[in-house]
């Protein structure tokens, strides 16, 4: 299974390719002498499954061409040196054997120490290689398409080719799923699967527990398209991610109590519902008979699962959500529940292609975007102005990708359409805005499923 391969070794003409000249010279300006490797990790954009993936579920996204590049020589000393070609990106520099990520400032280069440490700590490293590296990203940051993944996964892919260690993608994607959470953010494991698992031409199928991708047939009829809201949220810096991730896993309990189960040891609803035996519709009447649509107090779940305010926060809640007042456990789990099934229900309709499947797939996808605005919560205005733009300029279904609360959309619109779509989305959303035209060249743009993270080395020289 490609899965169980290491993540592929290329060569690359450097000299025939602008951006990697342009990096090695920049490098070489910058460290006095030429890289002796490259890696790139691809961002990713969701087409649906929103949320979901670290409550369990599966997700179906593809990785998009956009990346972050590194260029890499390791030295003999402990210390790594970090650099970007966006000046807004400080230099930075840190001895292997003192890794300390703050939480409080997701700066960039926490999230590049993220994988140092990851791959790291995977291997139980005595003494790291130092290196020198210069960075270089085309994913518009803080725009749901997984910048900051793409950087971890990179750092991760940098760190195991400089110390000579391998890994399988998968078991890349798995540490770098967990280090990431070293920045203070507890999401599932989507972005980096993809970063790693993905592959040219096909979107995939991500499940979870065990981790695997299986290929997803788009339709040949439409494209898929991707517009930024030009409004950013950084996950790292908010609370709005990690409420959600506690909401779930808060859900979870209430409802594994309720049934007299072990609580205690029940953390996402993706196990809730393994452990209850039942479908996925099943679990949508679970969640009407045992929770209700008011928040719940901090009291109210203590009292529920028996438990005081204390073990609350120290067994259950992240350290940014410790004086959250308020959770919304019944909408939250009807998102997952119903969004789980729309991922399956995209699936399927890609399997067996009826006559109508884009029609299909748009109403999954517009039904997604409703809830994870009405449910979730996890919309803004501007993005839900843009999804009406996208449908009203021919799109046949479209819905926030990643995170939300701003970020991108994506939408399917059919090939014949293209160019009127483009033009329409355009002239109603970034010409009536100064900033967002300003953005708008690298802000729309069609998209098509690209190929996984990987090493590049230079070609020899015919
Ligand atoms: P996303 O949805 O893109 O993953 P996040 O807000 O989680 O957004 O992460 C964005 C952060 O990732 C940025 O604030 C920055 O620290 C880091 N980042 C993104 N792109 C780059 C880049 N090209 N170079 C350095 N850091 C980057
Ligand atoms: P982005 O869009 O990259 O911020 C985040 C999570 C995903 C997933 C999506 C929502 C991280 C690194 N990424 O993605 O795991 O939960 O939100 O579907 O936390």
């Amino acid at each position: 299974m490609a899965s169980c391969a290491p993540p592929p070794t290329a060569r690359a003409p450097v000299s025939e390719n602008a951006r990697l000249l342009k990096l090695k010279e920049m490098f070489i300006a910058k460290y006095g002498s030429a890289p002796t490797f490259y890696a790139r990790a691809p961002g990713r954009v969701n087409l649906i499954g929103e949320h979901i993936d670290y409550c369990g579920y599966a997700v179906l996204p593809m990785a998009i061409e956009q990346d972050i590049l590194a260029a890499v020589q390791t030295v003999n000393t402990q210390v790594v040196q970090l650099s970007n070609t966006n000046p807004s990106y400080l230099d930075f520099s840190v001895n292997v054997k003192n890794i300390q990520i703050d939480k409080t400032k997701p700066l960039w280069h926490n999230y590049f120490l993220c994988g140092l440490k990851g791959i790291q700590d995977h291997f139980n490293l005595s003494s790291p290689t130092g290196m020198n590296c210069l960075l270089d990203g085309t994913i518009p940051a803080s725009s749901g398409l997984s910048s900051s993944s793409a950087l971890v996964c990179c750092a991760g892919l940098v760190t195991l080719t400089a110390n000579g260690v391998t890994l399988s993608k998968v078991e890349l994607a798995e540490t770098c799923a967990r280090c990431e959470h070293y920045i203070g953010t507890e999401g599932g494991g989507m972005d980096q699967s993809i970063s790693f698992l993905a592959e040219e031409g096909t979107a995939k199928l991500i499940e979870f527990s065990p981790l695997r991708a299986t290929d997803v047939k788009l339709p040949t009829g439409a494209v898929f398209v991707i517009a930024n809201s030009c409004v950013e949220m950084n996950k790292a810096a908010t609370s709005h991610f990690n409420i959600r991730v506690m909401e779930c896993r808060l859900a979870t309990k209430v409802i594994a109590k309720s049934r007299g189960m072990d609580w205690k040891n029940l953390l996402k609803l993706g196990d809730l519902q393994a452990k209850l035996g039942v479908n996925l519709k099943e679990m949508l009447a679970v969640v009407e008979e045992v929770l209700h649509p008011e928040p719940y107090t901090r009291e109210e779940i203590c009292e529920c699962l028996g438990i005081n305010l204390e073990e609350l926060r120290a067994t259950i809640l992240s350290q940014n959500t410790q004086d959250v007042a308020t959770f919304k456990l019944y909408q939250r789990a009807q998102h997952v529940y119903g969004e789980a099934a729309r991922v399956l229900a995209f699936k399927k309709v890609c399997d067996e292609a009826p006559a109508n499947a884009i029609q299909l797939l748009g109403d999954l996808m517009n039904q997604s975007h409703v809830s994870c605005r009405d449910l979730y919560e996890c919309s803004c205005p501007e993005l839900d102005q843009l999804v009406d733009i996208c449908l009203q300029s021919g799109a046949i279904g479209s819905r926030l990708t990643g995170a939300g609360w701003g970020g991108c959309t994506v939408s399917m619109v059919p090939i014949s359409k293209l160019s009127e779509f483009l033009l329409s989305v355009q002239d109603s959303y970034y010409k009536t805005n100064d900033q967002r035209l300003a953005l708008q060249q690298r802000s729309l743009f069609a998209t098509k499923p690209g190929s996984g993270a990987m090493v590049l080395l230079e070609a020899e020289k015919k």
